[in-house]
């Protein structure tokens, strides 16, 4: 009865290469997740504190995806040209950059 135990059971050194596969799978998903949302943050023009957008003090990967798709456009205030960040998603302006 054991003997088919041990016939059916895959070898210690077979699953012992699949833990070790789904470790450096996981591992490699971990580290796309962490290059892609370092990217969307480091490409950004925004600073970190416009990516924050609810103010909590993290950016979060949906804050990074949101404004990672942006587009730009000419405002006046007070009669200077400053150029308004805003999210081609919903137009929701994201930030204004004027000059000093
Ligand atoms: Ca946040």
């Amino acid at each position: 009865m054991a003997h088919l135990a041990e016939a059916a059971a895959p070898p210690a050194r077979k699953r012992s290469r699949s833990l070790r596969a789904v470790v450096l799978v996981t591992a490699a998903l971990i580290l796309a997740y962490w290059c892609v949302f370092g990217w969307m943050v480091y490409r950004s023009p925004l600073s970190y504190e416009a990516i924050d957008l609810d103010h909590d003090g993290s950016v979060s990967f949906d804050e990074a995806d949101y404004v990672s798709s942006f587009g730009m456009r000419t405002i006046y205030r007070q009669g200077a040209e400053c150029i308004e960040y805003f999210a081609e998603k919903d137009g929701h302006a994201l930030t204004l950059v004027c000059p000093k």
